[in-house]
This record gives structure tokens, C-alpha cells and sequence, in this order.
């Protein structure tokens, strides 16, 4: 059966004595659900946050990777070099990479493959802009992200992919899909898993929502079949409301 997943993505935020800081209240929590939990720290902070964590149940992830494995690409990051400070599993694909760094689907397939060749673990993230919505073009611009970048994957390639439904427009705005748009939305990714690689595939991908997740939201989004938890940005950078969201399943 499929897990379900916590991930703070703290973005650019923190620097090193404010990870520690951090680091140190969420060392202090307890986790009561039957989530895996996971945080995001920038690139400079993941080996002090590893160290600070590798005794607890918190997996330190990272927010990005390039896809070569080392040569002249300045200011990247690759798979081994994640992996050598510990880390095992990867953020691709967040709509701020595909905005601001025009992320296209056909890099991050190749970014795919590069993390799942070094036996990592992938949370893919995709989601339709506020005009795709509000034409009604949501599902096929959801479903031609997923199948560009991931749909020429063998069907084993998703034991190491969790995908992470997030719309653009509920991003840092406050603004939450209901409920129900989560639950459509990722009834409809299910749906399209299943069509290309079977209901087994299919039932066991963890399908995250992310998009001003809060405490005060994330039970009601939780509870629905097809979310199997959040991609969490803003309230992961408190100890308090990211452990609220952990332990709301
Ligand atoms: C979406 C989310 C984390 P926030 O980007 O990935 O951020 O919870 O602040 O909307």
C-alpha cells in the first residue's frame, strides 16, 4: 500500500543558524501519524541538517539537481553530490523551477532519469496555472506534465517516484484548492497512471498536494482517498504548524 508523505520545501529561506534553529524545535517533536516526513533545506544547509537529523525519523531531501553528473555547468548540483552529504531523494519539477528557471518538461525528464539512475528518490511536482483552470484545460495540461516527463519510465521506475499535484495559483497565495478540487485532481493523475501502466502502478504511487497547506486545512485535504499527503512550503518554516500538518492524517 502506498505511504503517506509530509515534505516541508523551505525554498530559499534559512540560513545556516536559522536551519539549526529550526532543525532543533523539529528534533524536539514527535511524529503520531503513520507519515514519512521530509524537509528541504537550500543546498548550503543539507549536510548540517543531515547531521542534525541522521538519528531521527526526518529524511533531509533536496529542492533540485542538475541532471549531468559533474563538468562545466557553474552554480549546479548533481546527483552524487547530493548523495555524498547524505541526501537520497530529490524535489523536480516545482512550478517556481519551471517559472523562473523555464524548467521545461523534456529537462526535467533527463533530470528524472540522472536521479533515478543514481538510485534516488524522485517527488515530481506539476500543476496548471489560474487560466488553465479557469478554461476548463486543467486535466490535459496536469496530464501532458506527467506523461512528457515521466510516461517513458518503465512501470518498476515508479517505486521511486512520488508525484506532487501543485497549482500554480494556490502556491504562497493563501489561496487552498478545496477538498474536492484536490480529490478530483489527483482521482484524475491515478486515473491516468493506471491507464498507461495498471491499477498496480497506479495504487501504489503517494500522489502529495501542495498549495497553502496550513494546519487549519490539512486535515480535511488529507482525508480524501486519492491525497496521500503535502508538498509544504510557508508552514513548514515553523516547527509548530509543519508538525500540526505531519500528524493531521
Ligand atoms: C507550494 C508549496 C510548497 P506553499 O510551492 O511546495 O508552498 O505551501 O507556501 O504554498
Amino acid at each position: 500500500m502506498r505511504k503517506n508523505i509530509v515534505a516541508g520545501n523551505w525554498k530559499m529561506n534559512n540560513d545556516l543558524a536559522q536551519t539549526e534553529t529550526l532543525l532543533t524545535a523539529l528534533k524536539n517533536k514527535t511524529i503520531t501519524s503513520d507519515a514519512e516526513v521530509m524537509i528541504a533545506p537550500t543546498f548550503t544547509n543539507l549536510w548540517s541538517a543531515y547531521n542534525t537529523l541522521k538519528d531521527n525519523a526526518i529524511e533531509v531531501i533536496a529542492q533540485n539537481m542538475h541532471f549531468a553528473e559533474n563538468g562545466a555547468y557553474t552554480g549546479e548540483v548533481s546527483a552524487s553530490m547530493l548523495k555524498s552529504v547524505g541526501v537520497k531523494t530529490v524535489i523536480l519539477g516545482h512550478s517556481e523551477r519551471r517559472a523562473y528557471f523555464n524548467e521545461t518538461d523534456e529537462l526535467l525528464a533527463k533530470k528524472v532519469d540522472a536521479a533515478l539512475a543514481s538510485d534516488m528518490r524522485v517527488i515530481f511536482c506539476f500543476g496548471e496555472e489560474l487560466a488553465d483552470r479557469k478554461s476548463e484545460n486543467h486535466e490535459a495540461v496536469v496530464g501532458s506534465q506527467i506523461k512528457n516527463a515521466l510516461f517513458h519510465l518503465e512501470a518498476d521506475a515508479f517505486k521511486n517516484i512520488v508525484l506532487a499535484y501543485e497549482p500554480v495559483w494556490a502556491i504562497g497565495t493563501g489561496e487552498t484548492a478545496s477538498p474536492e478540487q484536490a480529490q478530483d485532481m489527483h482521482a484524475f493523475i491515478r486515473k491516468t497512471l493506471a491507464d498507461t501502466y495498471g491499477a498496480d502502478v497506479a495504487d501504489s504511487v503517494s500522489i502529495l498536494y501542495g498549495g497553502s497547506v496550513k494546519p487549519g486545512n490539512a486535515q480535511e485535504i488529507f482525508s480524501k482517498p486519492d491525497v496521500d499527503g503535502g508538498l509544504i512550503g510557508g508552514a513548514a518554516l515553523n516547527a509548530d504548524d509543519f508538525f500540526a500538518i505531519v500528524n493531521a492524517f
